[in-house]
C-alpha cells in the first residue's frame, strides 16, 4: 500500500475522551472512530488487525478440529424463553420488536441457538464429539461501556460450542480450547494466563478466564509469580490425546491464579512462598465453561446412545474477546512514540520511508524494495507522500509496524538502506537486498 493513496486519518492531538493508552493510541492512529458510547466504526487500519487477529483464531480452531459455522445477530427470543435466560438476561440484552410485534434480540452470546441447531439436526451419539463455532458481533448493554474496544457495547467475539456425551469427554474439549487457545494467545505476541473465574450468566461449575497483565486492566488477579514463566512455544499437540491436553492443562493451572471472584487470601498464603506472591490487574481476552446439561436439559437437545437409550448432551462454551484484542495487545506493547505491533497481527509487515520523494534514484529504490516484498507475499507500507522525514517517521512510530526501511540519497551513493526495528530502536546499514531477506526470514516464523 502507498501512503498516498491510502485512508489513515492520523490525529496530531491526544484525544481528551481516551483515558487508557490502547484507548488513546487506536483514535490517533486512525483505527477506528466512535459512533455512540461502545459502538465503533473500524477504520482501515484497524480492520486489518482485526482481520490477522481472526485470521489467527479461525486457524487455531482448524487446528483443534473445530467447525465455523455463521448464526445471526438478531435473534427470536423464544429460543431464550425456553432457557429462561430471556428473562433472567436483565438490562444488558438489548430488546427490540419486528414489524408484526414478534420479540427480537440482538446476541449478546449463542448457547441457546447454536443447541437449536444442534437438536434438528443430531441425534446419535456416534456424530459426536462435536464443535461448532462462529466469530460474529455480540451486543451487550453494558452500564459503563469505556475504554475505546476494551469494553465495547457491540464487540467481536469469537464463541464456541462443545457437544459431546458424557461429562469425561466434555471436559476433554474442555481441555482442548484451553490448549488451543493457549497457542492463539502466543501467536499474537501475548501472554494470557488461565485464572480459575467464576460463570456468571453463563453458568456452570468449571471455568478459567485468560488474563494479560495490565495496570489498565479491570480484573484485579491473585497469583504465583511462576505462572509467568510458562510458556506454550512452538510444542505440538494432538488434540485428540486426553493425556496430551491433561498435561498442558496441568502444567498451565495448577499453580495459584485466580480473579478477585474467586480469590481465597488462606488459600494463597498457603500455597504460594511470599517472593512470589503477586496482586496485579488484568485484561480478560478469553473465557471457557463446561455446563453440563444445563441447555440440553431445557432445550431438549438429545442423542441415542450406544444402548439405545436418550441422554442429554453435555456441553461448554468458550469465548475470546476478538476485539478486545486489540487494545490488550497495545496496552501490552507500546512506548511513548505509539504501538508497537508483535509481527503475527501487525497490519503491514514493513515501512518504507522515502526521505527524499521525488529524488529518481530514491523513488526507483524503494519503487523496487516495494515490489520486492510483495513479490515475497509481504505487505509494505510505503510512506511516498512529500513530508519532510520528521513526520513520517512519527507516523511511522505511531502506528507500530515492527520492521521500518528508510531509504535516502545519501545511503544509496553507498549502496545501502536502513533497517530499524521498532520495539528496540536499534539500526543497522545494510545493501537493499540484505535488508528485504532479513526482513522475509523474520516474517518465515509469522
Ligand atoms: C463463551 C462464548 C461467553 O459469552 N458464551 C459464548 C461464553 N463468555 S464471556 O466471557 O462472557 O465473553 C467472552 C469474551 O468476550 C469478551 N467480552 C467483551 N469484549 C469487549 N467488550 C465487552 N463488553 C465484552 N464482554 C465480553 C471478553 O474477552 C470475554 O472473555
Amino acid at each position: 500500500m502507498r501512503l498516498s493513496r491510502y485512508f489513515l486519518p492520523v490525529l496530531k492531538e491526544n484525544p481528551s475522551e481516551a483515558q487508557i493508552v490502547s484507548h488513546r493510541l487506536m483514535l490517533r492512529a486512525g483505527m477506528i472512530k466512535q459512533q455512540s458510547a461502545g459502538i465503533y466504526s473500524w477504520l482501515p487500519l484497524g480492520f486489518k488487525v482485526l482481520r490477522k487477529i481472526e485470521n489467527i483464531v479461525h486457524e487455531e480452531q482448524a487446528r483443534a478440529g473445530h467447525i465455523a459455522i455463521q448464526m445471526p445477530i438478531l435473534q427470536g427470543a423464544d429460543l431464550w424463553r425456553e432457557s429462561g435466560r430471556y428473562d433472567d438476561y436483565g438490562q444488558e440484552m438489548l430488546r427490540m420488536q419486528d414489524r408484526h410485534g414478534r420479540d427480537m434480540l440482538y446476541t449478546p452470546t449463542a448457547e441457546e441457538m447454536v443447541t437449536d441447531i444442534f437438536r434438528s439436526h443430531v441425534s446419535s451419539y456416534k456424530d459426536l464429539p462435536l464443535t461448532l463455532y462462529q466469530i460474529q458481533w455480540k451486543f451487550r448493554d453494558e452500564i459503563r461501556p469505556r475504554f475505546g474496544v476494551m469494553r465495547g457495547r457491540e464487540f467481536y467475539m469469537k464463541d464456541g460450542y462443545n457437544f459431546d456425551l458424557t461429562k469425561e469427554d466434555a471436559l476433554h474439549a474442555y481441555n482442548r480450547h484451553l490448549v488451543s487457545y493457549l497457542r492463539t494467545y502466543e501467536r499474537m505476541g501475548l501472554q494470557a494466563i488461565p485464572m480459575r473465574a467464576d460463570s456468571g450468566p453463563i453458568g456452570g461449575d468449571d471455568t478459567h478466564e485468560f488474563l494479560v497483565l495490565a495496570e489498565t486492566g479491570e480484573s484485579e488477579v491473585f497469583y504465583d509469580s511462576a505462572v509467568t514463566d510458562l510458556s506454550f512455544g512452538d510444542r505440538v499437540i494432538d488434540y485428540d490425546s486426553v493425556e496430551q491436553c491433561q498435561a498442558v492443562l496441568e502444567e498451565f493451572t495448577s499453580k495459584y491464579a485466580r480473579t478477585d471472584e474467586t480469590h481465597d487470601e488462606a488459600a494463597f498464603h498457603e500455597r504460594v512462598p511470599e517472593e512470589r506472591r503477586r496482586v496485579a490487574r488484568g485484561i480478560e481476552v478469553g473465557q471457557i465453561f463446561y455446563f453440563g446439561t444445563k441447555y440440553s436439559d431445557a432445550m431438549g437437545a438429545e442423542v441415542q446412545g450406544p444402548d439405545g437409550k436418550k441422554v442429554p448432551v453435555h456441553m461448554g462454551s468458550h469465548g475470546i474477546g476478538v476485539s478486545r484484542l486489540l487494545g490488550a495487545i497495545i496496552e501490552a506493547s507500546h512506548d511513548d512514540k505509539g504501538i508497537i505491533w508483535p509481527e503475527g497481527v501487525t497490519p503491514f509487515h514493513v515501512g518504507i520511508v522515502n526521505l527524499k520523494q521525488g529524488d529518481d534514484e530514491a523513488d526507483a529504490a524503494c519503487e523496487s524494495l516495494y515490489k520486492a516484498f510483495e513479490a515475497a507475499g509481504l505487505e509494505p507500507l510505503y510512506d511516498d507522500r512529500t513530508e519532510r522525514a520528521g513526520g513520517k517517521f512519527a507516523t511511522m512510530d505511531l502506528i507500530g509496524l515492527p520492521w521500518r526501511i528508510t531509504v535516502g540519497p545519501r545511503g544509496l551513493k553507498n549502496g545501502v538502506v536502513e533497517l530499524t526495528c521498532r520495539r528496540t530502536g536499534t539500526s543497522e546499514e545494510l545493501p537493499p537486498e540484505q535488508a528485504i531477506a532479513k526482513v522475509v526470514e523474520i516474517y518465515s516464523h509469522h
